[in-house]
């Protein structure tokens, strides 16, 4: 069947608090793509298993997941909301995948080799296999744009592999999508350690701005960022944690950088801080008043997930049948 429409999706794991990263390099463009694109944004519970969570705390970040798509303006009418879990088409052609994905190709994950060294203890398949999940997840839909952070475009280059290796042996198959890198804030690096990639499970709180921060909590952690010696406003080489800040100022007002180097010329690291840390907790004021009234809603938020895991289990099952037909899978 034709498409009506070329499609967008994407995912976040309700593995922690979401982040200024995961709104500036996602979620914020999301809604951007509604008008010209059939959109499924999902939140991908499963992904989250490869690391271990807390129940009552995964279940807790499903639910505020969900809320906060639709607090920072994802309207449900709109785009197909909804949980990877109640969508089983997810993990069956995740396992037809894995024949079709290479050990080595999967070796070579820079995110797999980042967090079986930070979870030492606990390198299990689904850590190892997490990108065929990623790839039967966008596949499904025969997606054609897969907006994310610039972490995630390696995964989803293995997909388009996958895709096409795929689509060699039995012509037709999926649609090839491109992974959309936003030109900014596709990497928000860590308060702490401006080097690194602001992480929602980071250990320091201080190092991380959390959607859900209350004002003087992120006045507080701006004015703490780490930053150089140096007085001057200025992006320049070197200079991590200024230009991260600079990098932030920048996505939540609209300025350029030469325009905040100009607004804040003689003013010192203090004056810049305090500003960074009032601009986002003035943008993220909205969105959080918008949460508060969706989370008091649970019946609102359930009803939505139902009508979103029908709408996606449709889209689904489609696809998955020709991938069986096409393996030589009997259907009945
Ligand atoms: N720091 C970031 N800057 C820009 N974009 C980011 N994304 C994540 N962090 C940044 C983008 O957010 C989307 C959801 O990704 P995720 O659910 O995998 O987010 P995460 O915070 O990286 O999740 P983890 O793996 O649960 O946390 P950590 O890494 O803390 O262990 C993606 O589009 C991602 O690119």
């Amino acid at each position: 069947m034709p498409k009506e429409k070329p499609v967008s999706f994407s995912g976040i794991q309700p593995s922690g608090n979401l982040t200024i990263g995961n709104y500036l390099g996602a979620i914020k463009y999301f809604p951007t793509y509604s008008e010209n694109y059939k959109c499924f944004y999902c939140v991908v519970d499963q992904h989250a298993l490869t690391v271990r969570q807390v129940s009552a705390e995964l279940r807790r970040c499903t639910y505020e997941t969900l809320a906060l798509y639709i607090a920072c303006g994802l309207d449900p009418e709109k785009n197909t909301l909804f949980v990877q879990s109640h969508v089983s088409a997810h993990s069956e052609l995740a396992w037809i995948l894995n024949c079709f994905t290479m050990f080595g190709e999967l070796s070579r994950m820079t995110q797999f080799k980042e967090k079986s060294a930070k979870h030492a203890d606990n390198i299990n398949a689904g850590l190892f296999t997490y990108p065929t999940l990623m790839a039967a997840d966008i596949l499904l839909y025969q997606t054609d744009v897969v907006p994310v952070g610039e972490d995630q475009k390696q995964h989803v280059e293995l997909c388009r592999d996958v895709a096409v290796r795929f689509n060699h042996i039995y012509p037709d198959t999926f649609t090839i999508p491109e992974p959309i890198i936003s030109q900014s804030g596709a990497r928000i690096k860590s308060l702490a350690e401006p080097t690194r990639k602001m992480d929602k499970s980071d250990p320091n709180p201080n190092a991380v701005i959390y959607l859900l921060d209350d004002r003087d909590t992120i006045v507080r952690k701006f004015k703490r960022a780490v930053t150089d010696s140096d007085t001057c406003v200025k992006f320049a080489p070197g200079k991590d944690g200024i230009n991260n800040l600079m990098t932030i100022y920048s996505c939540f007002t609209g300025l350029d950088f030469a325009a905040i180097e100009r607004d804040f010329a003689g003013r010192g690291y203090g004056d810049f801080k305090l500003a960074v840390g009032e601009t986002v907790a003035d943008a993220l004021s909205p969105v959080q008043a918008e949460f508060r009234r969706l989370m008091a809603d649970k019946a609102y938020l359930e009803n939505m997930m139902k009508k979103g895991a029908g709408a996606a289990a449709a889209c689904a099952a489609r696809t998955l049948a020709k991938v069986k037909k096409k393996l030589g899978l009997v259907l009945i």
